[in-house]
């Protein structure tokens, strides 16, 4: 069972249940924390709530394909580990020009992880929106991962898909940079879907997928399993929540096992989709930098 949220004609967005069937029904939640408080208040399980709303009503005629998908969570904030995989730390190696014994080499093998603030509400986009380069980097790349939603004491409430946008060079040129690496406008995209955890049989089992396409030609895919994942999900999540204020629907991302080539940095125009089988697949247009004046309306726009 997953949860999405679509836009519903001129009226707010609509969260729904999508069944494994595919048929979708609409939820009478705000949104995503709201259920999910609901759920809690009630000393419900989510799955057993949604259960109990489909019981009294019908499907909506449309699939989830003919729906305008939105940001399935408005998190507040949303959290990444790093260097949880082999791939990743020898790609964070590889691009800060180190061999034997470095930080990554050690964060990979603590008993403490990485773990780091990557994007909060205002900069995090959902499905179809595009997600941002960096106008002083050369070298950009997706970072296809698994998304923990959990609630404000640390239960894993749902998974989802997140695209943790890096750049590889502000990063390799010292690590000190890292949040300039991670954290800009639209550089985190979350979504399609939260596939409810009760409905997962093996979380370590998930192949995330990731393509991106340039002028319409595949230029890039690989596919990995989270069975490769160094840690476990509740050992991020009781490091994320030691001593710490944690609020309900905060995503933690848990690092990427996909990294494209050494020679390859994300352009204008370019698509990217990461696709996990059980959740669905995450599409963001990419997009450069605004420039002044598109920057001056956006701005505009959001107030
Ligand atoms: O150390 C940098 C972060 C690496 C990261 O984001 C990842 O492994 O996914
Ligand atoms: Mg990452």
């Amino acid at each position: 069972m997953r949860v999405i949220c679509y836009q519903s004609g001129e009226g707010p967005n609509q969260l729904a249940a999508v069944t494994d069937e595919g048929m979708v029904y609409d939820l009478p939640f705000i949104d995503f924390i709201s259920f999910m408080r609901t759920a809690e208040q009630n000393k419900k399980s989510c799955l057993a709530i949604v259960n109990e709303i489909m019981q009294d009503s019908l499907p909506i005629p449309e699939k989830m394909e003919d729906l305008t998908l939105k940001l399935p969570v408005r998190s507040y904030e949303v959290w990444a580990a790093g260097v949880t995989y082999s791939r990743s730390r020898d790609a964070r190696n590889m691009e800060a020009k180190v061999t034997t014994n470095s930080y990554y080499d050690k964060v990979y093998d603590a008993k403490r992880p990485e773990l780091f603030l990557k994007s909060t509400e205002r900069r995090t986009i959902g499905p179809n929106t595009p997600v941002y380069i960096r106008s002083d980097s050369n070298w950009q790349i997706p970072e296809p991962e698994l998304g923990l939603v959990i609630d404000s004491h640390g239960a894993i409430i749902g998974y989802t898909i997140g695209n943790d946008m890096s750049s590889r060079d502000i990063e390799g040129e010292n690590p000190l940079y890292l949040p300039q690496a991670k954290v800009w406008k639209h550089s985190c995209s979350i979504g399609p879907a939260i596939r409810l955890a009760e409905t997962v049989e093996d979380p370590y089992s998930f192949v995330i997928t990731c393509r991106i396409f340039r002028e319409g030609k595949k230029v890039f895919q690989d596919s990995a399993s989270t069975a490769l994942l160094k840690r476990k999900y509740e050992e991020l999540v009781s490091y994320l929540i030691k001593d710490n204020v944690t609020f309900d629907g905060t995503i933690l991302l848990t690092g990427t096992c996909i990294v494209p080539d050494d020679d390859f940095t994300l352009q204008d125009g370019d698509m990217v989709e990461i696709e996990i089988p059980g959740i669905g697949t995450l599409t963001n247009p990419v997009k450069a930098p605004l420039q002044e004046n598109e920057q001056v309306k956006a701005n505009l726009e959001e107030v």
